[in-house]
């Protein structure tokens, strides 16, 4: 029996205002066929569904057409869990309908973990493995706020809320576990030690809120995990594995091998392999002068089945308004006149002018550098709030609002 873990799809996600529907659908694509072409008898995503909590229409309309498009194949059972992007009400609620087509969704933790154990059945009706899928666990599903406490006592409490989760799990399928059933726990949640990259919006889990993978209940098979973008490896007895987001989300991932896991089940035994997405554009940074700019521009080759995404960092030694100029008729015209190639990114600095925004003092980044969530999460910093996770849901609330009325059809 082979299960495909995948998560982080971000559907809707936009980079620097660039829709990515045309990925998704080349994904999806991509995925139904993988899903044939390697027998996978069950597939399990592991949150961030959506990039919003309330998105398009259109973007719904690709999710839907995916998972209706797995009915004429050999997947018998989807699982799809929350993650910290998604909204737990968006995704559950077509729940009972996707019930149907044998999608099972767990938008997010209830006080019932025996809800996310689902158990997997191989053709004969016997049960071949069980999946504890596990959503992303919000701060209220993991432990009553306690006033003036201090933020180290807050993290150590969520930590510990986490692993009582799996623990409570691990109990639940004891019996399957001795009887020699593979037991894979899914999660979508920071684990110590992973590497993350620009486009993971921290929503609680600061580096110090990432519960070590040796700090986790015993009697799980695999880890199945989601939340980072990079896929990676974590821990190997079990192995417990990030399986990354499928496009690349951000420049910072822009060399990131994408992949879907495989896992292969056969006498209660889990075999990990995993299998590399095709970039369907790349991104690309081009930084120098202008005239080395210009030059490495000219050298590109369109290699990719969509346009190619490009960050332009140009720096220039003496401020000069004039070149100010150039440089954006040049950004313009460069976009109108290609097809294979886009300048979605793009700074002008001079190495003699210290940039006044806040952002670039010694980062030499700027305001266009971040997201909005970013931004609200630096004002925190420097007023010192610590007690966050409200403001920061609230804000992404309103953003999501700003979002989801902002694209219509
Ligand atoms: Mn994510």
């Amino acid at each position: 029996m082979k299960i495909l873990h995948t998560s982080d799809w971000h559907i809707g996600q936009r980079l620097h205002n660039n829709d990515r529907e045309e990925e998704h659908r080349m994904f999806f694509d991509w995925l139904k066929q993988t899903v044939i072409t390697q027998n996978i008898d069950v597939l399990l995503v592991c949150g961030d569904i959506f990039d919003i909590g309330f998105p398009a229409n259109s973007v719904l309309k690709i999710y839907y057409s995916f998972l209706t498009s797995l009915i004429a194949t050999n997947c018998r059972q989807v699982i799809i869990t929350g993650g910290n992007h998604d909204s737990v009400s968006t995704l559950d609620a077509p729940k009972e309908i996707l019930k149907f087509i044998n999608v099972t969704v767990i938008g997010g933790a209830t006080d019932d973990p025996a809800a996310e154990i689902i158990e997997i059945r191989d053709e004969t009706g016997k049960t071949a493995a069980v999946v504890c899928a596990v959503p992303y666990l919000r701060e209220k599903n993991l432990r009553k706020s306690i006033a003036g406490e201090s933020f180290d006592d807050r993290e150590r409490s969520i930590r510990e809320g986490i692993l009582n989760h799996y623990l409570q799990l691990s109990d639940l399928t004891k019996t399957h576990q001795n009887s020699g059933i593979p037991v894979i726990a899914a999660g979508h949640l920071y684990v110590q030690g992973a590497v993350i990259s620009e486009s993971e919006r921290g929503i609680y889990v600061g580096n110090q809120a990432g519960v070590s993978i040796s700090a986790f209940p015993t009697g799980f098979g695999y880890f199945a995990l989601g939340h980072l973008h990079r896929a990676q490896q974590v821990g190997s007895s079990p192995p417990a594995h990030y399986s990354g987001s499928p496009l690349m989300l951000s420049f910072s991932e822009k060399h990131d091998k994408k992949r879907v896991n495989i896992l292969e089940i056969s006498d209660g035994k889990i075999l990990v392999t995993d299998i590399k997405i095709p970039a369907f554009r790349k991104l690309i940074s081009i930084k120098g002068s202008l005239a080395e700019a210009k030059e490495k521009l000219a050298s590109l080759n369109p290699e990719s089945q969509l346009c190619d995404w490009i960050d332009l960092d140009v720096e220039e030694p003496v401020h000069d308004p004039l070149l100010m100029r150039l440089y954006d008729d040049f950004v313009e015209d460069f976009n109108t006149k290609n097809d294979h190639f886009k300048i979605v990114k793009n700074m002008l600095r001079f190495a003699d002018r210290k940039q006044l925004d806040t952002f670039s003092a010694d980062s030499g980044l700027t305001l266009s550098d971040f997201n909005e969530v970013e931004v609200f999460e630096k004002l925190l910093d420097q007023e010192g709030i610590f007690e966050r996770e409200d403001l920061i849901s609230c804000f992404n609330q309103l953003l999501q609002m700003v979002h989801s009325t902002e694209k219509q059809d």
